[in-house]
């Protein structure tokens, strides 16, 4: 039976950079999903002739959630609903599902890199037809529909079990249980060679890859040892755990620490490489070295010839403001269109679907191509394997001669955490009503050239979006400044720093840009502010 249950609307249901983000103990208010769930579908016409995906990264809540999904779907007469077996779905999986089924969108339950558990995150990012999360515009149309609800629609059918595939009904709803594994597989079968990498990872090179227990875990051991032959055991961490096991699921030197020490000891392997909680996030390290993700994005670029997917030639590559410029100098190599967008992956989506960009990625971990419309940790990971089987380099000669042909952009991200939102909101402000005055202004030996808002203009939709403050220096240095959109504690402001430099390519980064991270706190008077000497985090 399809009930209608009054209700009363949330006011803090904006989604962010990737969604919906929250700590679970918000998620589980009365009516909370339930508002926001009808909302959305409030904003979608004829409900009865559409299809969605549904699943998640494994974490806490994802699946009483999903049963939520499916009983306020039925009630609102969805066609039909794609579940991944037991509620999983990688977010690149998602996508790639989605597109290769011609789905009208999905609900992906994740809350990506951020700690799980009873006391952790929940997590909601809406994905269209286009395989990528919802554009701006639609998300707003969605939080209007948050503030004015006044009902949802339920069915008060029994829960479904997830656990065994096949084809189910709740109402007139059909919900079909699937594999979540099989469609990504295959796309990354026909984008790699497959028979080249089986010959690395069976060969004496040493592999590891680090699911952080997540959702790649099943994903990777399928992928890697399965097919690729790695030895049983290179998937570190590979069950998917309500909690990840304790972990923060976010792959940086901070968090992914068992493996990064691994990386660094004697008995470092040749190569590995870390997810985040749901499987779009990648970091790369080599035997006692770190591939830094906009030198990835770089190194990646270069060397599309390599892959059999690519070889016929690419269109350009987007970054993310935020990201170094790395990419940038490549793509003036190599002749192809250059974009720069906001933080968030759904920016690179038209540019994707318009041909414009085949490569994208930003700073925080993220790589990906136009095989889908989000980050891609997998393919990332595939696609560093088939450059040392091609190249028989190491990392660390694949990431020098980088540096040696094109000089290189050492790169920090400096995270200030907790800030109260008025004051984080107030330093922005200020900061921004400053930047007219900072030109020409000399910091030690850094001098400011120009400082500016930045704003995209999407060169297909004709919107514009501010996202950030930049700073440039004469010497090709930058800083860019933005406040976080998907952390649940407080304000959180990024201040990523970049300096350009073609001598010497092979320092340690903190060295390197000790004196640009100090001027970059002095320009955002963060001390005053908020009292923080030093970020709470540096990746
Ligand atoms: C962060 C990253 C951003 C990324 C976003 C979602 O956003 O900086 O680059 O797109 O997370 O990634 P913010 O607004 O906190 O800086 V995921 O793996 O959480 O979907
Ligand atoms: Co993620």
């Amino acid at each position: 039976m399809i009930e209608t249950i009054a209700t009363n609307p949330y006011t803090d249901q904006k989604m962010g950079t990737a969604g919906l983000r929250k700590k679970i103990a918000i998620a589980m208010q009365p009516n909370y999903i339930e508002n926001f769930l009808q909302s959305i579908f409030n904003t979608i016409p004829n409900l009865e002739e559409k299809s969605f995906l549904v699943g998640g990264d494994g974490r806490y809540f994802n699946k009483t959630a999903i049963q939520k999904i499916i009983k306020i779907a039925a009630a609102n007469h969805v066609k039909k609903l794609y579940i991944g077996q037991n509620g999983l779905v990688s977010t690149p999986a998602g996508s790639c599902i989605i597109l290769k089924n011609k789905l009208d969108g999905g609900l992906i339950l994740t809350a990506s890199h951020n700690p799980g558990g009873i006391n952790g995150d929940f997590g909601l990012k809406y994905s269209t037809s286009t395989g990528g999360q919802c554009q701006p515009h639609e998300s707003q149309a969605i939080l209007e529909q948050t503030l004015k609800i006044k009902e949802y629609k339920i069915s008060d059918s029994p829960d479904l079990d997830l656990s065994h595939l096949g084809v189910f009904h709740c109402e007139e709803t059909e919900i079909e249980v699937i594999d979540p594994y099989t469609d990504y597989i295959k796309m990354m079968e026909g984008i790699f060679d497959f028979n080249q990498l089986h010959s690395l990872l069976t060969s004496e090179f040493r592999f590891v890859f680090d699911a952080m227990n997540g959702v790649t875990g099943p994903y990777a051991k399928r992928i890697f040892e399965e097919i690729l032959g790695a030895p049983q055991g290179s998937v570190l961490n590979a069950t998917p755990k309500e909690d990840f096991g304790g972990l923060h699921p976010d792959p940086n030197l901070i968090y992914a620490k068992t493996l990064v020490d691994l990386m660094y000891s004697d008995n470092a392997p040749d190569f590995s490489a870390a997810n985040d909680g749901d499987g779009d996030r990648n970091m790369i390290l080599g035997s006692h070295f770190f591939i830094c993700p906009s030198d990835s994005l770089a190194i990646l670029t270069d060397n599309y010839r390599l892959i059999p997917a690519y070889k016929d030639g690419i269109y350009g590559v987007a970054k993310s403001a935020a990201t170094s410029m790395a990419v940038k100098r490549v793509a003036d190599t190599l002749k192809i269109g250059f974009y720069e967008v906001p933080t968030g992956w759904k920016y690179f989506v038209n540019l994707m679907d318009s041909k414009r960009i085949t490569f994208c990625g930003e700073e925080s971990f993220g790589t990906g191509a136009a095989h889908i419309r989000e980050k891609d940790g997998i393919w990332a990971v595939l696609f560093w394997l088939s450059i040392i089987a091609a190249t028989h380099k190491t990392v660390k000669q694949i990431a020098l001669e980088h540096w040696q042909k094109y000089g290189r952009s050492y790169f920090l991200r400096n995270d200030f955490e907790g800030i109260e939102q008025s004051v984080a909101d107030k330093l922005m402000s200020e900061l921004e009503q400053r930047l007219p005055q900072l030109s020409n202004k000399q910091f030690g030996r850094f001098t400011v050239s120009t400082a500016y808002p930045f704003v995209y203009n999407d060169p297909v939709d004709n919107t514009s979006t501010q996202n950030g403050l930049i700073v440039h220096f004469t010497d090709g240095s930058r800083i860019v400044y933005r406040l976080s959109g998907t952390g649940t504690n407080g304000a959180t402001l990024r201040t990523y720093i970049e300096r350009y430099v073609t001598g010497d390519i092979d320092e340690d980064p903190n060295k390197m840009l000790q004196e640009l991270c100090a001027v970059s706190r002095e320009i955002s008077n963060v001390t005053a502010l908020t009292g923080k000497e030093q970020p709470d985090i540096i990746t």
